[in-house]
């Protein structure tokens, strides 16, 4: 497939002011008739070919000013259609009459069946799939959809904007026109057709104006709707507060759809999301499913600023508009979890926010940082747009945006955003002018310096190390910290010869000093003392002294997660204790701790290998133990403090990486806190016991509930006597999907024999439910009795279909992502290859994210990555392979 360069970017040589498109709905046969007013963009030659891009389509008619063409006055080679429009400068209309096939369409790109209804997915090249068009970002038109159906089937027809009119036909069929006031390009295109049920409610905006905000969901859904509705609410709002950006439209509707490749799509004022971001009650969510569904509706909400008020020249700035997107709902959804607290709790609330960005950072962003896709949150190229919505584009995109907050302080990116809108406002704009937009107050923050080293975080693939050395002369008072930062190639980066250049980039490191009792000590700095300053390191390495530190303090470092590097210190196991207990930052304590069972874990890992006695596990055990016993803290925070790094975090630090090591030697470990702190968790246990009070996500109840439920599984590792029967009451006793999940998870986790009644007793209860099935058919597949053979067995049940992501997802990407012990066998790579190909045929996006799950194949001990390559190279030797899977399977084999 051919490789797409950033460098080689060129401006569309047509304008286009408006679009008109009339649907013929059908699920077998839809047919496009497009009007597309074209005008040639001013400096733009004569005779300069329109492309329009097609796929999967029949060509019906073109007509150019209303004259049908003959075949020879166009071209149709491979998708493409072109033709030389008149030379005379002046705006020409391009009529095209197209079919698609929406019942044959498994991709769920372009318009797709789900269930009974018709759905659109155009981001990010999906329109072509529904007639040609210039099918790229910064191509932007206002739109006016006609869309008809058989009212029987389609009662509810749908499309951006405003609904101007709604009408019967003489054929029995009816129709409706919308109308988008604000030009867009075609990925933010939508139309939904179906029966549905719907809530909805006015709001009144900052500026007075009444808004219908409304969510669609498949008929007897209602009641689960009501949730998202509260949080789109809640977004509005959180985003006139914090940024002053207000609802630009009369009407903003979100669709939950069954069948989807991703969580939701920001398409303009008709968001359509996966149904598992709309549906939630207590009876089949968890509280976790409650908290994505917030964050899933801000983000989408967010988009229609940043993203589709303001979009993307060309798809290398994805960052631009998704990076900020995850920042600010990231923002959102810390300001909920800490509003209405007093400030300390506040503080604390929004640290289990930031530690649960950081964790899927590191899950996710890492090793891809670490492989061969690694890649610049902005590419230089790619093959496939759709294998680059990837966590480095979101997550470290987002960590790119938070560290410009942190170096601009709130009121200064907020200045900065108010900037880049006033000054890109309607445009399809790049990453470089965001950046202009916040260094222009930089600069006035700090006279005489720019951005021009941190931009280079835009271009830079790798997760940058910063080693960390301090002294302190009692003498003196100072303390002299230096830091020194070192990124090796990224990926395939280390094949090139030499290997690339990486100059310095500029990481804001935030510290603390605390002393050996753990009471802060106060760092005088720029005329006050600070308990907390931010050092810019933006050279290879630098020294800074801090004067007037009365005792050698122990450091506080990279609090909150200021800037997305890996840590090098020397600090002592001592060091490391006192900063899991006292640590007033409560992201750099909860750090510690990971760090601290880091250690241990690989220190484990060796023993086993090397036949030795293993790391004595008092330390861990105290840490665990104080942090069980601390009611000053909040559950939430200590449901996270307590939590072990996940398997695959512990996989990830191995050198070489050995999965089967790593899960017994995490096995082993959860299995010592949990028969050592046996009382302890079973006090916690019984203390958090629901309230009999009316369910609630709130972040107090669901804190209670996630740390009761860590408690339940910690009893169930270390084998109490009763804890299988406490772990069966709670599940008969539950009153909610967090208890009865909590309960389910953990049988199955250490007691599979005892699972099998809630098991059949779930089922029955849920198998009309499809989200909730997911659920139960999840916690199988991720469970370490699931085997190759288990896993096929679940796949051979009537309620499975790999035609449904979620389903997919729940099944065979939970084996393949979160079953190491069982993944990494023979048969294990054996079915991995098959699902990839397997999916491929259906739907290459889905196929794709599954086949990235062996890109860290080669850093594995000789036999895993023996094995993982041969199932690499049997998926890449199959006829007929997606761009997308090839893409990624062949950069894995580079
Ligand atoms: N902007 C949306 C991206 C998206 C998408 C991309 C490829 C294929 C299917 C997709 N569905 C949604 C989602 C978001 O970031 O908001
Ligand atoms: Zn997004």
């Amino acid at each position: 497939a051919p490789t797409i360069f950033r460098q080689d970017y060129a401006p569309y040589p047509y304008r286009l002011p408006q679009v008109r498109l009339e649907f013929d709905l059908a699920a077998d046969s839809t047919q496009v008739r497009s009007e597309l007013r074209f005008e040639p963009a001013p400096d733009t030659a004569p005779g300069t070919p329109l492309v329009l891009q097609g796929e999967d389509l029949e060509l019906v008619e073109v007509r150019l000013d209303g004259r049908p063409l003959s075949a020879d006055e166009y071209r149709l080679d491979d998708g493409i259609l072109s033709l030389i429009p008149p030379g005379h400068g002046k705006p020409f209309t391009i009529g095209i009459v197209s079919l698609c096939r929406p019942a044959e369409n498994t991709t769920l790109m372009g318009l797709y069946v789900s269930g009974d209804k018709l759905f659109t997915q155009c981001e990010a090249q999906g329109f072509r799939r529904i007639t040609w068009f210039p099918d790229r970002p910064d191509v932007m038109a206002r739109f006016e959809v006609l869309l008809r159906a058989d009212p029987a089937a389609y009662p509810q027809l749908l499309s951006n904007g405003n609904l101007i009119e709604q009408a019967g036909l003489p054929d029995g069929r009816h129709q409706a026109l919308w109308r988008d006031p604000h030009p867009k390009p075609c990925y933010l295109f939508a139309l939904v057709a179906g029966d549905f049920d719907c809530i909805e409610r006015t709001e009144t905006t900052r500026s007075g104006r009444e808004v219908l905000l409304q969510v669609y969901s498949d008929k007897g859904y209602r009641e689960q709707t009501r949730w998202a509705l509260d949080c789109l609410a809640n977004a509005l709002r959180w985003d006139e507060r914090r940024f002053g950006l207000e609802l630009d439209l009369d009407r903003f509707m979100v669709v939950a759809a069954r069948d989807f490749n991703m969580g939701a799509m920001e398409n303009k004022g008709l968001n359509i999301f996966n149904a598992a971001y709309v549906l939630a009650d207590p009876a089949t969510a968890t509280d976790a499913a409650y908290r994505g569904i917030e964050a899933v509706i801000g983000h989408e909400y967010f988009h229609n600023w940043t993203g589709n008020r303001v979009t993307c020249r060309d798809w290398f700035q994805l960052s631009l508009k998704e990076g900020l997107t995850v920042f600010r709902d990231q923002e959102f959804s810390a300001d909920m979890l800490a509003e209405g607290l007093p400030p300390a709790e506040a503080a604390s609330a929004r640290a289990v926010k930031r530690i649960d960005d950081v964790h899927t950072l590191r899950l996710a962003q890492f090793p891809e940082d670490a492989g061969p896709m690694a890649h610049p949150i902005r590419p230089d190229s790619y093959q496939e747009i759709g294998n680059f919505y990837t966590a480095t584009v979101y997550e470290k995109g987002a960590e790119v945006i938070r560290m410009q907050h942190t170096l601009l302080g709130e009121a200064g990116f907020r200045a900065g955003m108010d900037e880049y809108f006033r000054r890109h406002d309607g445009r399809a704009v790049t990453c470089d002018d965001f950046v202009d937009a916040m260094e222009s107050v930089y600069a006035q923050q700090h006279p005489g310096q720019d951005f021009s080293v941190f931009r280079r975080w835009y271009a830079q693939a790798g997760t940058p190390r910063v080693r960390v050395r301090s002294t302190y002369d009692p003498a003196t008072r100072a303390c002299r910290i230096t830091l020194e930062q070192h990124c090796a190639p990224a990926g395939l980066e280390a094949r090139q010869s030499p290997p690339p250049e990486k100059p310095p980039l500029h990481i804001p490191v935030s510290i603390g000093l605390i002393d050996a009792e753990g009471t802060p000590m106060p760092i005088p700095w720029e005329g006050e003392p600070r308990d907390t300053i931010v050092l810019e390191l933006r050279e290879a390495s630098r020294t800074w002294t801090l004067a007037d530190i009365p005792r050698a303090p122990v450091l506080s470092l990279l609090r909150g997660f200021s800037a997305p590097v890996i840590l090098e210190t020397d600090r002592s196991e001592a060091d490391l204790a006192l900063l899991a207990r006292r640590d007033p930052d409560p992201f750099a304590r909860w750090d510690a701790v990971q760090e601290t069972a880091h250690r241990h874990l690989q220190a484990r890992i060796e023993a086993d290998r090397d036949g030795g006695p293993g790391p004595a596990p008092g330390m861990l055990l105290d840490i665990w133990r104080a942090a069980l016993e601390n009611e000053q803290l909040s559950p939430a925070y200590r449901a996270r403090l307590l939590a072990l790094p996940a398997v695959r975090e512990v996989i990830d630090r191995g050198e070489p990486m050995d999965p089967r090591a790593a899960v017994a030697a995490w096995t082993h470990i959860r299995k010592t806190l949990g028969a050592r702190l046996a009382d302890p968790w079973r006090a916690t246990y019984d203390d958090l016991a629901d309230d009999g009070g009316p369910y609630s996500p709130d972040p107090v109840a669901s804190g209670r509930r996630a740390l009761r439920n860590l408690a339940l599984d910690n009893l169930l590792a270390g084998q109490a006597p009763d804890a299988v029967e406490l772990a069966l009451a709670q599940y008969r006793q539950a009153r909610n999907m967090t208890e009865s999940l909590g309960a389910l998870t953990a049988l199955l986790q250490h007691a599979p024999q005892a699972a099998a009644d809630p098991l059949a007793d779930f089922h029955a209860r849920w198998r009309d439910n499809p989200l909730v099935l997911d659920r139960w058919f999840g916690a199988q597949a991720s469970a370490p009795g699931c085997t190759v053979a288990a896993v096929r067995a679940l796949m051979a049940l009537p309620d499975f279909s790999l035609r449904n992501p979620n389903r997919a997802r729940a099944v065979v990407f939970r084996f393949c992502l979160d079953n190491p012990g069982n993944l990494h066998t023979p048969e294990g790579y054996d079915f991995w290859a098959e699902q990839v190909l397997a999916l491929d045929a259906l739907n290459p996006e889905v196929a794709a994210r599954l086949s990235r799950a062996f890109d860290n194949w080669a850093r594995h001990e000789p036999v895993a990555r023996a094995g993982m390559q041969a199932a690499l190279r049997r998926v890449l030797d199959a006829p007929d392979l997606s761009r997308n899977v090839r893409e990624i399977v062949s950069k894995a084999l580079a």
